[in-house]
Formats: structure tokens, sequence, C-alpha cells
């Protein structure tokens, strides 16, 4: 079997974009939204075929549409996307391995893990477990929100070292603190970094490309404009392989 890192690069290459769209829309479940909001995820899905690579689902989300609304959209129509579940985990193994499970059973191609929870019984488990269900991991190893480097960014290095032992396929590193970026690759780091903050969260669009990331994530500059297929449009011209 290919492995997601080949998958997520040949899915960008052929379409020419490293646009990925951080789908996070949702909405209130007891107000019976949810059929709703499926269809307009359709819509935008089918919409952005040719402009967006991949498609990182976000926990409201997954929240709002569930597990079997999830595995319909990812299995019963004819994507090209890659499909990553942002989940963030950051708990033990034994539960580490069981959200890898329901996340395998609901089709996603990779998950996103924090690297704060160190290696042993931590990353190293869903990355075990990824694995062998034949999905890849990224690992989180700085953010992108001011936040970030109160606590998390401090232990940066850290955070690298465990995702590097624990094998993981690729890296989230912000848009917002390239620097992250070309760390990782100046330390010869060749396995894929997707990097969000882009647009509302302030960063140019092609500066964490330029840094050495292979995808920008894009998510509310899209789908909260008006008209997200000009705006999709409009990043993956300067956003391109
Ligand atoms: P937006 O383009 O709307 O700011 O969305 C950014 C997306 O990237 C969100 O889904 C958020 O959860 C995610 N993200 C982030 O913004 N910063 C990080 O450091 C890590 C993330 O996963």
């Amino acid at each position: 079997m290919r492995n997601f890192i080949y998958k997520a690069r040949e899915r960008g290459a052929q379409i020419n974009s490293r646009v990925i769209l951080a789908l996070d829309i949702h909405c209130i479940l007891r107000e019976a939204c949810q059929s709703k909001l499926f269809r307009e995820i359709l819509i935008l899905l089918n919409s952005l075929r040719e402009l967006v690579a991949g498609i990182k689902i976000g926990l409201p989300t997954i929240f709002t549409l569930g597990e079997e609304s999830i595995y319909r959209l990812l299995k019963e129509y004819d994507w090209n996307y890659f499909f990553i579940a942002d989940v963030k985990i950051a708990d033990i193994g034994h539960i580490g391995k069981a959200i890898v499970d329901h996340l395998v059973d609901m089709n996603f191609d990779a998950v996103i893990a924090h690297a704060i929870i160190g290696f042993e019984d931590g990353l190293e488990s869903i990355v075990g477990r990824a694995r062998e269900k034949g999905i890849g991991v990224f690992s989180l190893p700085a953010m992108s929100h001011p936040g970030g480097e109160e606590i998390l960014n401090k232990c940066f290095e850290d955070n690298l070292n465990v995702s590097l032992k624990a094998g993981v396929d690729g890296l989230v590193l912000p848009a917002t603190k390239p620097r992250y970026i070309k760390i990782a690759r100046d330390m010869g780091y060749d396995g894929l970094i997707i990097s969000p903050g882009i647009g509302v969260q302030g960063a140019e669009p092609g500066v964490a490309v330029a840094a050495g990331a292979d995808y920008e994530i894009i998510g509310r500059s899209i789908y909260m404009s008006k008209d997200p297929v000009s705006s999709a449009k409009m990043f993956r011209r300067i956003l391109r392989w």
C-alpha cells in the first residue's frame, strides 16, 4: 500500500494545488440543522474539487455531523481529496488508539495528534495503531495562535524530537511563525508539513510554502467568503506546486 505521504503529495501535484481546506463549519444539533449542513458541505466540496487537494475536518464539523454522516460523506462520494481528522489527540495510548479506530471506521486518511503527550504510551501508540490500520499521523509541535508561544511552542524542539522518534508522516506547523517550518526543514525533515494561520489569523498566503511547507491550510477565508470558489482560486493561484 502506498503511504499517506506519497498519496498526499501526488494529489496536490495532480491538480497543482497546495491548498488544504479547514472544514470547521457547524451548527447546533437541537436546531435540526444537520441535514442542511450536510448538503451545504456536499455543495462546497463539489465546487472545490479542482482547487483544493485535501480536506481537514475539525471537531465542530465532526460533532455536528456525527460518525454515521461523516462515514457517508467520506465513503459514498467519489472524492479525490485526502481527508484529515483534526481531533488533536492528547491522551493516554489506550484512548489514542480507540480514537484512531473510530477515525479509520469513518474512512479518514490521516489524524492529527499533539506531540506534547510524549512518546511512551502517547504518540508511539497512536502512530503504531495508525500504521496497523493504514492511515497517516500528523503531530503538532507548535501552534499558530498567540497563546501558542506561552507554553506549547517553548517545547518545540522536544515536540519535534518526539514526533521524529514516533515516525509521524507529517507535522502541523504555524504559518504565523514560519521559523518553525524552516527549523524542521533545515534539520532535514522530509515528511509532510501542513501549515495553518493563513488569512483570518494574519499570515499571508505563500509564507509557509516559502519556508518549506507542502501545504497551507485555509478555513474561514474560503468557507466564510461570499464566493468560496473565487476565494479558493485566489489562494490556488499563489499556492502551486
Ligand atoms: P482558519 O483558516 O479559519 O483560521 O482555520 C485554521 C484551521 O487550522 C482550524 O481548523 C484550526 O483548528 C487549525 N489549526 C490552527 O489554526 N492552528 C494550529 O496551530 C493548529 C491547527 O490545527
